[in-house]
């Protein structure tokens, strides 16, 4: 039976956990999906943006997910010139984490699509900020404490120029062995984004649907990206434009993709995935084709600025993916 909302904190939270429950069963979205508890940190106060369970219920629905308060304007700001130098720097390039998303890597030529792994390597200030707190802490509320980080990048658009983003499906890039299968992005612009600028842009929805066919953008294997082979209807599209200090969050599941940069100054994204362990059977057990005919100059860096015994080890890995595990 509903109480009102007179109910203590804890009851009501209860309530609203069980009515989100209900919705999430109700329309048929992932039913194993657990709304978790607000975050605490070590001395019992929230971190970062509390989700209401209409929130939980909204992304389990959509795919999707917009969520603002991470971060103040401020804080943003303070990180930029930082963000910038990783890129002016091209850090992370030697050993593959730098690349261009959607071109082949030309080291004399402007990227059209810079993306780098892992940036917290090279810039520390990345992880020490109350928006990477507030990230893990909307990440656990959604997944729940196990959850991993498993992916952390930056997006860079050039100003004017910055190539569009193309409709894909992040599962698309999973691996047999990955032991991973719900996954999240927590996408957050280090400056305010529109359409013109390059917001992300969602096929609402899609998050139920199945893994489309994918490729590698212009079909060539020597470029990074991927690219769903069919274009998606755009019925349900929706573009998700964002103050800095914002974020929106997609299933890995969900037809995403990004427009060009036609503004004049760069569309600075900070990326972080997050994921919860599946069961062994719903494991990948075999490499998708458009990974395995992957041969990327990236991949190349990255081989070569491994130990001699890594990069045996690698190259044996992806023989066997492409056989299955
Ligand atoms: O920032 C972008 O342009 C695309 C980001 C994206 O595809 C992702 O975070 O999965």
């Amino acid at each position: 039976m509903m109480e009102t909302h007179d109910a203590p904190p804890a009851r009501r939270l209860q309530q609203d956990i069980m009515a989100a429950t209900e919705q999430i069963q109700g329309n048929g979205a992932a039913s194993a999906a657990t709304f978790h508890p607000p975050f605490t940190d070590s001395s019992g106060s929230a971190v970062g943006p509390q989700l209401t369970a209409q929130q939980f219920a909204d992304f389990r629905r959509d795919g999707y997910l917009r969520v603002d308060g991470l971060s103040s304007r401020e804080e943003i700001d303070s990180l930029i010139a930082a963000y910038d130098r990783l890129f002016t720097e091209k850090r992370g390039w030697e050993s593959g984490a730098l690349f261009d998303m959607v071109a082949r890597d030309d080291p004399k030529k402007d990227l059209s699509l810079p993306q780098m792994l892992w940036p917290s390597r090279y810039e520390p200030l990345l992880r020490q900020t109350r928006l990477y707190a507030s990230a893990y802490s909307i990440a656990q509320q959604l997944l729940g404490p196990k959850l991993v980080n498993v992916l952390e990048h930056a997006i860079s658009k050039p100003a004017g120029r910055g190539a569009a983003t193309p409709w894909h499906q992040d599962d698309a890039f999973s691996r047999p062995g990955s032991g991973f299968v719900e996954a999240i992005s927590i996408w957050m612009p280090l400056q305010d984004v529109d359409v013109g600028s390059g917001c992300m842009q969602y096929i609402r929805g899609s998050n139920h649907g199945r893994l489309f066919d994918h490729r590698s953008p212009n079909n060539d294997p020597r470029i990074h990206g991927l690219e769903l082979v069919a274009p998606p209807d755009l019925t349900h599209c929706v573009p998700v434009p964002l103050p800095a200090g914002s974020c929106v969050i997609h299933h890995s599941r969900t037809i995403h993709s990004a427009g060009p940069n036609t503004a004049n100054h760069p569309r600075r994204a900070y990326i972080l995935g997050y994921s919860v362990q599946s069961k062994p059977h719903q494991r990948i057990h075999k490499d998708y084709p458009w990974n395995l005919e992957k041969q990327t100059a990236r991949d190349e860096r990255e081989l070569a600025a491994m130990t001699p015994l890594r990069r045996s080890w690698r190259r044996l890995q992806k023989m066997i993916r492409g056989y299955g595990l």
